[in-house]
């Protein structure tokens, strides 16, 4: 064997992941974020009945009362949120807006929490403190002189209902249904392809349907950064003997083997448990020619056997089955092969593995959705567990693995471009005005609205917009060129410094803070993957007096911009119970709220397809035809590769904790290209060199230079770089037409040896 060049920052990392290295990188977060005495005692108030919902992920917790369950990505977003560190006017005063810009993302939030409300000083190019009803009164003279679809409500999925709930009852006051937000990058192809296949856009299994399956299939995610609670679960579940059949272009070592850390035994003896039974390594966007291929080979065992299929189920509750068996008898093997890079006898090996349990479950992630041909991919999975009447039964059931830890809720309370006429009519007869009908923006759609001019003005209720969209050359110019953009936020951000001609920054209460209105503590609600409600309620002293919440900051913008509202702004404000009235009686499934979030755990939103119950057109689960499985060959041809961006270890979207991704082996940079032995020998280049990347879309092509070609277990075929920077290759408008989401795992690209290394 050759001896591989010495590559500064990259080590093989050996272990497994999770145990002693999970709770290193904890002690190591708390470190050097927060005091040491505050730290323990916050944490262990995250998940519990009277505490905090965890901002990390929407992973949900056993009955919400179980105890403490150790997270280290958890841990980590408390910590950032929690931390001792503080941005100050002072500070702002001597630091000007241009040269913040010049600081990395890492170094913009590791300056620490925001205290005061800010304005833009374009003359001394630096944010000063404002009072708040300044700020409000100024806004709302400006959204009242503009029509109101030229003004862009985004919504990042860490706003509570409460906050998003008055959020989108102001903007629909207010005349548009502009709500372009993060799920829009996110999960819109399960919010698109779900209800087509089975009537709503949520997942259908609980915590318990993982205790009593008998097969997990696990697409496209990365539970041991993105949801490490959920290992736990994937834990227990291989230690019942139950498969775990991965599909992954990289291999990710959380996947393969994992040491609870509340496992004693595990920490003592520096033990760990195998999680995937089989992990085959998809090419990246080879998911839908892949769940084709066992669909295929189920069909083939059918006709042996003819027990495979649940044919009853399929008679009483389906539509449209001998359609899709038409297109999978037509489909052939070699093109099945050639797209899933997956061969016939490991996919035919899935389907028997899937003809022999009697409940499973399909999770997947953003390896699915965030694909030019995403929606389609997520008909397939339902498709798939149609066939064996995998929903309404125990232990069986689809699991889309959501992103922010509100962001589902954001949806159910109102977050929507495309808002169903139902509840217009309902918010129409509750508050006496009309709210706009006209579909609005979608989160690519109001940036292309900002860059061709039509959109005037920006709101951000959390997030990172601009850093979050492909595409920075097109979109960041975009943001300046608005006549206002307000963030509602923790912390500084890139977004924020990207400034229009007015610009406002309100630094709002997080998660872990005690939150009092009218002498009263209050707490807010959110809902998991699951689709489970509960409170959440913090306790940490404010990070400043000055801090407001966001429903208070959403109230005070609405009251100044809509002098005649139909809404009493403040007294919803004083008692956020009176809000959970209002959703109550404009949205189905909070019956009671007030009541039943006061029980611990909360309570469970209703899931018709739990019941067997479909509420599609037809009143029956549809299965798709996906007809593509040979259609980009053309894209990927020669020596075109596809891009895949994904999150470090040490990292929460935009935001980066620090610069390490210790399960891929990943220390103190971010600046490399993971790519297979094979891709590299074909590219003429070896690991460590340094690279260009341009993209091989029709159109303007984008680059990326010089970043380090690194030798990675990837799929030949598919390499893979970090978001957010990699955005620099994401073109805007290289989307899944169905769900507008961003094909940020998909992009066509080549590479080369960068011109910078001569
Ligand atoms: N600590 C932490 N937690 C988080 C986040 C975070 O950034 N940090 N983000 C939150 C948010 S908003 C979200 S949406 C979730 C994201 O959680 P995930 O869905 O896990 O998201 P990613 O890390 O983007 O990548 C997912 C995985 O998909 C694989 N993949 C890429 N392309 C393909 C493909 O074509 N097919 C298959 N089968 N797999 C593919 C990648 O190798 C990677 O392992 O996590 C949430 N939780
Ligand atoms: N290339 C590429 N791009 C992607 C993705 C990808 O995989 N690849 N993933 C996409 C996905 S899945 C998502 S969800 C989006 C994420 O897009 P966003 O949700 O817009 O981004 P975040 O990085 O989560 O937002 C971070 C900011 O939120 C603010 N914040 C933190 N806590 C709070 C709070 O409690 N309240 C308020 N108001 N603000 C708070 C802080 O100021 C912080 O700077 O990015 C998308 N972009
Ligand atoms: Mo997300």
């Amino acid at each position: 064997m050759t001896v591989r060049r010495e590559v500064p920052g990259i080590r093989k990392y050996d272990g497994p992941a999770g145990g002693w290295g999970a709770l290193r990188a904890t002690a190591q977060a708390i470190h050097l974020q927060m005091e040491k005495i505050k730290a323990p005692i916050t944490l262990l108030r995250t998940n519990q009945p009277d505490g905090f919902d965890c901002p990390g992920c929407a992973w949900p917790d056993k009955e919400h009362r179980s105890t403490f369950q150790f997270c280290e990505n958890g841990a980590k977003a408390v910590t950032w949120e929690a931390t001792s560190k503080r941005v100050r006017p002072e500070f702002l005063a001597q630091n000007t807006v241009s040269s913040l810009l010049a600081r990395s993302d890492f170094e913009l939030e590791d300056m620490g929490r925001l205290t005061h409300p800010l304005a833009y000083d374009r003359d001394t190019d630096t944010f000063r403190a404002v009072a708040w009803e300044d700020a409000f009164r100024r806004i709302g003279e400006i959204l009242r002189s503009l029509p109101p679809d030229q003004v862009e409500f985004y919504t990042s999925g860490r706003a509570s209902n409460e906050a998003a709930y008055l959020y989108q009852l102001f903007a629909r006051e207010y005349g548009t249904n502009n709500f372009p937000d993060c799920s829009n990058m996110c999960h819109e192809a399960t919010s698109v392809g779900l209800p087509q296949s089975i009537g709503i856009g949520k997942g259908t299994v609980s915590l318990d349907d993982f205790e009593r399956c008998e097969l997990i299939l696990s697409i496209g995610h990365n539970p041991g950064t993105n949801h490490p609670r959920m290992m736990g679960t994937l834990h227990e579940a291989s230690r019942r003997n139950v498969p775990i059949i991965v599909f992954n272009p990289l291999r990710e070592r959380a996947l393969e083997r994992f040491a609870d850390p509340q496992n004693l035994v595990e920490m003592a003896t520096y033990g760990s448990t195998r999680i995937a039974s089989t992990y085959f390594q998809v090419k990246a966007g080879g998911d839908a020619a892949a769940l084709k291929g066992i669909m295929k080979a189920l069909l083939a065992l059918e006709a042996e056997r003819s027990d495979v299929l649940d044919r009853a189920f399929i008679e009483a509750h389906t539509e449209g089955f001998d359609a899709l068996a038409a297109d999978l008898e037509a489909a052939a093997w070699p093109d099945i092969e050639r797209s899933s890079g997956l061969a016939r006898e490991a996919l035919e090996q899935v389907a028997a593995a899937y003809a022999k349990s009697n409940a499973t479950i399909v999770t997947y992630g953003m390896g699915v959705t965030q694909h030019n041909k995403g929606t389609a991919t997520v008909r397939l999975i339902a498709d798939l567990l149609l066939m064996r009447g995998n929903f309404g039964k125990p232990g069986a059931g689809i699991c889309p693995l959501r992103g922010h830890s509100n962001v589902q809720g954001n949806r159910t309370v109102g977050i929507t471009e495309k808002p169903p006429t139902d509840f217009l009519r309902q918010i129409e007869k509750v508050f006496g005005f009309e709210p706009p009908e006209a579909h609005g923006h979608d989160a690519v759609q109001a940036m292309e609205a900002m860059i061709d001019g039509s959109a005037k003005a920006l709101i951000c209720l959390g997030g990172n917009f601009a850093v979050a969209l492909p595409d920075p050359a097109q979109c960041f110019p975009a943001m300046k060129k608005l006549d206002l953009s307000v963030h509602v936020g923790t912390k500084l951000n890139r977004s924020h410094l990207l400034v229009a001609k007015e610009t406002y920054v309100f630094p709002c209460l997080g998660r872990t803070e005690l939150d009092v209105q009218a002498g009263v503590r209050q707490s807010i609600t959110v809902e998991d993957s699951m689709s489970m409600v509960h409170a959440s309620a913090g306790k940490l002293a404010p990070a400043s007096e000055h801090l407001r919440s966001e429903p208070a900051i959403v109230a005070g913008i609405a009251q100044a911009t809509l002098p005649d509202s139909r809404v009493p702004w403040m007294d919803l404000v004083a008692d956020y119970d009176r809000i959970r009235d209002l959703i109550e009686q404009t949205i189905p499934g909070f019956e009671d709220f007030n009541t039943r979030i006061r029980m611990p755990g909360g309570f469970r939103l209703p899931l018709p397809p739990t019941e067997r119950r479909w509420t599609t057109p037809s009143g029956k689960a549809r299965f798709s035809v996906y007809g593509g499985v040979t259609e980009d060959a053309n894209l990927f041809a020669g020596d075109v590769l596809r891009l895949v961006t994904i999150r470090s270890h040490d990292q929460y979207n935009t935001t980066i904790y620090a610069l390490d991704d210790r399960y891929r082996g990943v220390f103190g940079r971010r600046d490399v290209l993971f790519m297979s032995e094979t891709d590299l020998a074909a590219c003429g280049l070896e690991h460590g060199d340094l690279v260009d990347i341009e993209t091989a879309t029709p159109g303007r092509p984008l680059r990326l230079e010089g970043i380090t070609a690194i030798a990675y277990d990837i799929a030949p075929g598919s390499i893979a770089a970090y978001y957010p920077e990699a955005n620099a290759l994401v073109p805007l408008d290289y989307i899944d037409e169905e769900s507008g989401t961003p094909s940020y795992k998909s992009v066509p690209v080549r590479v080369t040896r960068s011109a910078a290394a001569a």
